[in-house]
């Protein structure tokens, strides 16, 4: 079997095939990344070093950038970016790359699987016509499997994450859920490659709406002067109906901030404004903002003001307990703050550099010296790993505004 595209979708996805006793072939068009793989170098933080060498040297996992390798594959998985443009529109620009490059190889009794994050209707468009030479259901076999990967979770992966299956037809349901059981603890037909795409988008759309919904509580208890965290942790003990979520500096990720805006994009195409996930989007865009007004009123309080001010920020990457910083609202903080004529350090041990807009940020160590010397201290990115005790007793001021420090003191405000 093969797998287009090797990123934190594919790779993991191609070590449960290959522990299920499948030969893998990888395709990738980034030499760095193939590089990275034939020395046994994981570069996905949930694919341990030690499966990926022990794969490539049992030769069960072959990669290569060449597409031309389709013509003795069975099936291929393409699991390559569906990010955004600069316009917040769709940019399938990866999907179509690796179809047309599919598309030169197919034959037939081929499974294509479409994995890749879209707006409903992709796999049809895109996918069919390019085996239209073949009898689809009969002769070839296309479905949508969305992925379900949560990075950083050690609980649920992709071998015991439920897989969601919608194939063109109901025999290319049945042969890509025939391929995936093999590797994949459970996997569930729909009856669609649409409904496959319309499940991901609910499952990516509910998170945002209702991180939307608490970042919108955090304000509006604000006005109130009501702590949300409390709020929110004693609404969590509701048995049955609630499901809490958290406030937070933004919406960071490759996933939640994007796949929302292309199922409201689609929407659009067919004239219907999809007003939540709109509304969603722009409260939690709107947080990075709300958080850097937040700083200059804490340091109001010591009648400093931001312009000239040290500030430590604690965390940059996206979420808890990952290295990755797309999207990550600790991004946007930065700027904001470097607008505002602030001293600006960071403090992350997933993130050593950080490059952006042209220049170069280097972590510095998060010690007890480092922070007696800023003015305040803002905890963007709640890893496990940073030591609060030593934050709420150095730092002179604090911002936290993902709820870590349990202490209180009159030095710490939070979100
Ligand atoms: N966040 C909050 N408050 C919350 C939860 C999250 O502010 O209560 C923020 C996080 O800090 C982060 C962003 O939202 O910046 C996204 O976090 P996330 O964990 O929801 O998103 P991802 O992109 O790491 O992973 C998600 C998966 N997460 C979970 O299900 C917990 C899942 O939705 C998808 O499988 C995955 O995106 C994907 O690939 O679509």
């Amino acid at each position: 079997m093969g797998i287009a595209g090797l990123g934190y979708v594919g790779l993991p996805l191609a070590m449960e095939f290959v522990r299920a006793g499948f030969v893998v072939t990888g395709i990738d068009l980034d030499q760095r990344k193939l590089e990275a793989i034939r020395q046994g170098k994981s570069y996905i933080q949930d694919v341990s070093p030690g499966v990926l060498r022990e794969a490539v040297r049992s030769k069960k996992f072959l990669v290569t950038s060449d597409y031309g390798v389709i013509a003795d594959l069975d099936t291929i998985s393409i699991c390559v970016p569906t990010p955004l443009r600069k316009t917040k529109d769709p940019d399938i620009s990866y999907v179509l790359e690796a179809t047309e490059n599919i598309k030169a190889h197919v034959h037939r009794d081929m499974l294509l699987v479409l994995e890749s994050t879209t707006y409903p209707g992709t796999t049809d468009e895109i996918l069919l016509p390019a085996v239209k030479n073949f009898v689809v259901g009969k002769e070839i076999f296309v479905a949508f499997s969305p992925e379900r990967v949560d990075p950083g979770n050690t609980k649920f992966n992709t071998h015991n994450t439920p897989k969601i299956i919608g194939g063109a037809t109901p025999g290319c349901t049945k042969v890509a859920c025939a391929l995936y059981s093999q590797a994949i603890e459970r996997v569930i037909p729909v009856s669609s490659t649409t409904c496959a795409e319309m499940v991901k988008l609910l499952e990516n759309t509910f998170r945002a709406v209702n991180i939307g919904l608490v970042n919108e509580l955090a304000i509006m208890c604000d006005k109130l002067n009501v702590p949300v965290w409390e709020v929110i942790e004693a609404a969590a003990t509701k048995p049955f109906g609630f499901m809490p979520f958290y406030p937070g500096p933004g919406l960071g990720g490759h996933c939640i901030p994007v796949d929302p805006l292309y199922l409201s994009w689609k929407l659009k195409t067919l004239n219907y404004t999809a007003r939540f996930i709109e509304l969603a989007s722009e409260i939690n865009t709107h947080m990075p903002d709300y958080v850097v007004t937040k700083i200059g009123k804490v340091l109001n309080r010591v009648n400093k003001c931001l312009k000239g001010s040290a500030v430590l920020i604690v965390g940059v990457a996206y979420k808890r307990d990952v290295e990755d910083v797309r999207e990550s609202p600790a991004l946007d903080i930065i700027r904001l703050l470097k607008e505002e004529g602030a001293r600006l350090q960071y403090t992350d041990p997933y993130v050593p550099t950080l490059a952006m807009d042209g220049g170069t940020l280097k972590s510095v160590p998060l010690e007890g010296k480092t922070l007696r010397n800023v003015d305040i201290a803002v905890i963007v990115t709640n890893h496990s790993k940073f030591n609060y005790r030593m934050i709420f007793k150095k730092a002179p001021l604090i911002l936290d505004t993902r709820n870590a420090i349990t202490q209180s003191g009159d030095h710490v405000y939070k979100l």
